[in-house]
């Protein structure tokens, strides 16, 4: 499967990995895990790592990279957990020399700029990055195994969002048999503070719900100042709501300080991503995203609506 990816690598003297905008455990990961299976097995590569990562794990895996612009022009540029070079948070991506892309995510768009692996079925890109390892047959060292296996912990839900459940376990434990430490990683991810517990308290005297089963809260910029929460970082905590019974859907909109609204879907049967594809988002078919114009009344009301009626599509489907 990854047999093209890596001819074009060999071709390449310094390559760069990109990753997307607000990055997640998955995307810092399979960045982190491909730079440093790249560096080990082709040490006579530059490689390098860029966007802001997951800070929390720079101390115990490793650092992200601060490159200048003349480096990305003269690299391969490898795109990670995103279907786009728009959807990259270093925007430099557009000046590389050539790309390549590695990605779970539904396609809203085809990717036509060079040889990609689009597996869906995924559970992470993590997972696709220990694949094409077993597949290239390249060494791997503790670091490595730390950065996948924090990218298929995190983006399978703790292992609940999975396919393929041995295929899954078997990768993990590879990474485990070669250095990766579950424990440290789980303390790690679940150190929390006062401010997280005060957004808690606030989601749950706040929410709202539709006519048909969406849960949800609207945030506005002033209000997630109050709570000192950014607008992204409030977006990953819309699973805060998730599984109410009677709620398949769950969402938040949270105000950007421009006045647009980064919206985040989730469900746990109705289709979500065709909701954000229709106003240019897109993710999974039950974790999505999207940013909209705004947050006003009617823009909101537009999205539960539509919400609300992939929710009576799926109920009759069911019957
Ligand atoms: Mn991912």
């Amino acid at each position: 499967m990854f047999e093209q990816l890596q001819k074009v690598i060999e071709q390449y003297d310094s390559i760069v990995l990109f990753g997307h905008a607000f990055p997640d455990g998955d995307c810092y990961g399979s960045q982190i895990g491909l730079r440093e299976a790249l560096r080990l097995n082709y040490p006579d590569k530059k490689v390098y790592a860029v966007g802001s990562g997951l800070r929390r794990f720079f101390r115990f895996i490793a650092p992200m990279d601060e490159i200048d612009d003349e480096i990305i022009k003269n690299s391969l540029a490898i795109l990670l957990d995103g279907n786009d070079l728009s959807r990259m948070e270093d925007e430099r991506v557009y000046h590389a020399k050539a790309w390549i892309k590695i990605d779970h995510h539904m396609e809203n768009f085809k990717f036509n700029e060079g040889p990609f692996v689009l597996d869906t079925d995924a559970n992470s890109t993590c997972q696709l990055i220990v694949e094409f390892i077993q597949e290239a047959g390249w060494k791997v060292n503790p670091t490595i195994c730390n950065a996948l296996y924090l990218g298929i912990l995190t983006d399978s839900g703790r292992f609940q969002f999975v396919e393929d459940f041995p295929k899954c376990f078997h990768e993990a434990a590879f990474l485990c048999e070669n250095g990766a430490k579950p424990n440290r990683i789980n303390s790690i991810l679940n150190v929390t503070n006062e401010l997280a517990m005060k957004f808690k308290g606030y989601v749950y005297n706040n929410y709202k719900k539709s006519n048909h089963g969406v849960i949800y809260l609207t945030f506005t910029y002033k209000k997630l100042c109050e709570l000192k929460v950014s607008p992204d970082k409030a977006g990953t905590m819309v699973n805060l709501i998730a599984n109410v019974v009677g709620n398949p859907i769950w969402a938040f909109f949270c105000e950007n300080k421009d006045g647009t609204c980064h919206a985040e879907f989730r469900s746990n049967g109705p289709g979500v991503q065709p909701v954000a594809a229709n106003h240019g988002g897109g993710g999974h078919y039950h974790a999505a995203g999207v940013t909209l114009p705004d947050m006003s009344d009617e823009t909101v009301q537009q999205l539960i609506e539509e919400l609300d009626e992939a929710i009576v599509i799926y109920r009759k489907e069911q019957k």
